[in-house]
């Protein structure tokens, strides 16, 4: 169809992107990382987030061609930032179930890194819980067991909103969890959710798991979870993501 057209055409012309949004160490108010986020310029309509096409593209069969610039935009970013002496800064990118099923993944990370001569374990892999679940599970789970004997440090996304067994959380050596922005919403005002999310993060602090908060916006739920134990924080209220050239502006105005 037209937009898969248009999609074509935008990987030819280089319209794709990696936009980077922070993420915070808020007792410490430090920038801990940023998460990869796919962007496309489209020419008429701005700056398209990755929500807005991305089944598009994988229907086109375009995911391939987007995960590698994602892989290369991450590593690039990472020498971006060691090359402005942040060398601890990590960068984390999403990875779909075709992509974590694939054989020469580990191959084509390991490539993406040596070209742009960065460490490995400052490029941290996000997950789906669906993945966990899905049938093509144990080349996901060799794969995954690979990434983390390699030195990669692989986290669980959109936590809560799966059906991920807490085993898989041990099963897959899943360092972080990153509960889910509608856990986080009006965490302030709402009792029910208060105690769902602090079940998470004792769940998490109870195995040594380390739990981010996603899609924080407001103040009141950055102090609300960080009462809760939950220090690591991204969202709204810190900084939507942001193309390379302001990343070195975020870290030095945020601290
Ligand atoms: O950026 P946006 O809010 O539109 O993100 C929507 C969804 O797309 C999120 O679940 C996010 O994880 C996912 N996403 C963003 N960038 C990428 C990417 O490069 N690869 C994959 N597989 N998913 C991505
Ligand atoms: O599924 P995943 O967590 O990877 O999705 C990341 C996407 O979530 C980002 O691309 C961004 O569009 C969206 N996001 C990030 N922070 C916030 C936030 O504070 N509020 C809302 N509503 N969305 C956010
Ligand atoms: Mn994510
Ligand atoms: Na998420």
């Amino acid at each position: 169809n037209a937009l898969a057209r248009e999609l074509q055409i935008a990987l030819e012309r280089n319209a794709f992107e990696a936009h980077f949004q922070p993420q915070i160490d808020v007792r410490g108010a430090r920038c801990l990382g940023f998460e990869a986020l796919l962007r496309w310029n489209h020419p008429r309509r701005g700056t398209l987030a990755a929500g807005q096409f991305l089944d598009v593209a994988q229907r086109a069969g375009l995911t391939d061609a987007l995960d590698t610039l994602m892989m290369d935009a991450a590593c690039q970013a990472l020498r971006f930032l060691a090359d402005f002496g942040h060398r601890d800064l990590s960068v984390s990118i999403n990875m779909s179930t075709a992509q974590l099923s694939d054989p020469h993944l580990l191959a084509r990370l390991e490539s993406a890194l040596s070209r742009h001569d960065v460490p490995r374990h400052l490029l941290r892999i996000e997950l789906l819980e669906s993945t966990l679940l899905d049938e093509r599970t144990s080349h996901i789970l060799t794969n995954v067991q690979a990434l983390v004997a390699a030195g990669f440090v692989v986290e669980l996304d959109d936590f809560g909103t799966g059906h991920a067994a807490i085993a898989a959380l041990r099963k897959f050596q899943v360092t972080q969890i990153k509960i889910d922005r509608s856990f986080v919403r009006h965490i302030d005002t709402d009792d029910e959710l208060k105690k769902l999310t602090g079940a998470i993060i004792g769940l998490a602090n109870s195995l040594d798991i380390g739990v981010l908060a996603e899609g924080v916006e407001t103040q009141a739920e950055q102090d609300c979870l960080l009462r809760m134990g939950c220090g690591l924080a991204q969202g709204w209220f810190y900084s939507k993501a942001i193309p390379l050239r302001e990343m070195g502006r975020f870290i030095a105005t945020f601290t």
